[in-house]
């Protein structure tokens, strides 16, 4: 699929500029990370607000605002970890954006991202990351596993996506943290929170649950929470208003 492809290249070449040696070397990846998949356990509200700029469904979404503000706008919400878009073709972000949200607060950071190699979650890390997403529909098993297994000895909390039944039980595995269902369906870009409730049920308990996308008002997280999510990543929601921490504190009491 074109993502990936392109992420490939785009890899490859980042690889050959910064060697892993020096991603290492970096002061962030010595930080202790703050495990996300632990505040949404002890957490009323769950939500994990999104830095997202534009996307391929809706296009621009925000094109003023800045990370800084942002980032203490949704610490200052009380949210319980951010999410930041490092993609720049499809999403306009960049791993810039993630290293200006981890100087802007102390949130559990999520690199969003396509994950298609191990480099990825050595960037995260050097970045200011404490988590990584895993797209289930763009990786092998063996890749899950590898990645996510890697991404756990780097202390990195692990969010795996799905969307569909098969992906999961492809996907079910202990070196993970959170399970994300997606409820936009990525060919034909409708939100629909059925996905979210009729993947509940197949999610074993040991793994803290999340619904993504399309979650646009209380009434939503409500309905969902029943279904025993714990955490709600929000996006665009917050992200088309001027203010959006000023958005998310409408969703968390
Ligand atoms: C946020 P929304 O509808 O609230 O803006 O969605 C988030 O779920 C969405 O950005 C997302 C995403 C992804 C983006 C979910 N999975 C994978 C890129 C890649």
């Amino acid at each position: 699929d074109k993502i990936v492809i392109d992420k490939r290249k785009e890899v490859t070449l980042r690889k050959n500029l910064i060697p892993i040696k020096q991603l290492e070397q970096s002061v962030l990846f010595e930080r202790e990370t703050v495990s996300l998949a632990n505040n949404l356990r002890n957490s009323k509200s769950g939500i994990i607000a999104e830095h997202k700029r534009r996307s391929p469904s809706k296009s621009v979404i925000n094109n003023t605002l800045n990370v800084q503000d942002v980032a203490s706008g949704y610490e200052n919400a009380g949210v319980c970890g951010m999410s930041v878009l490092t993609d720049g073709k499809y999403f306009g972000g960049s791993l810039d954006d993630l290293l200006t949200a981890r100087a802007s607060c102390n949130l559990p950071l999520l690199r969003k991202e396509f994950i298609i190699d191990q480099y990825q979650l050595l960037e995260a890390k050097a970045y200011g990351a404490d988590v990584i997403l895993l797209i289930a529909a763009i990786l092998t098993k063996a890749e899950i596993k590898q990645f996510s297994e890697f991404a756990k000895n780097l202390k990195l909390d692990v969010l795996l996506e799905v969307h569909n039944e098969e992906e999961l039980h492809k996907s079910i595995m202990p070196s993970l943290d959170m399970l994300g269902v997606n409820n936009r369906n990525l060919k034909t870009f409708d939100v629909s929170l059925e996905t979210s409730k009729t993947l509940s049920q197949l999610i074993p308990d040991d793994f803290v649950k999340v619904s993504e996308s399309g979650i646009s008002n209380i009434e939503a997280i409500k309905e969902l929470q029943p279904y025993g999510y714990q955490g709600f990543l929000i996006g665009e929601n917050f992200m088309k208003t001027d203010n959006p921490g000023q958005s998310a504190t409408q969703f968390i009491k």
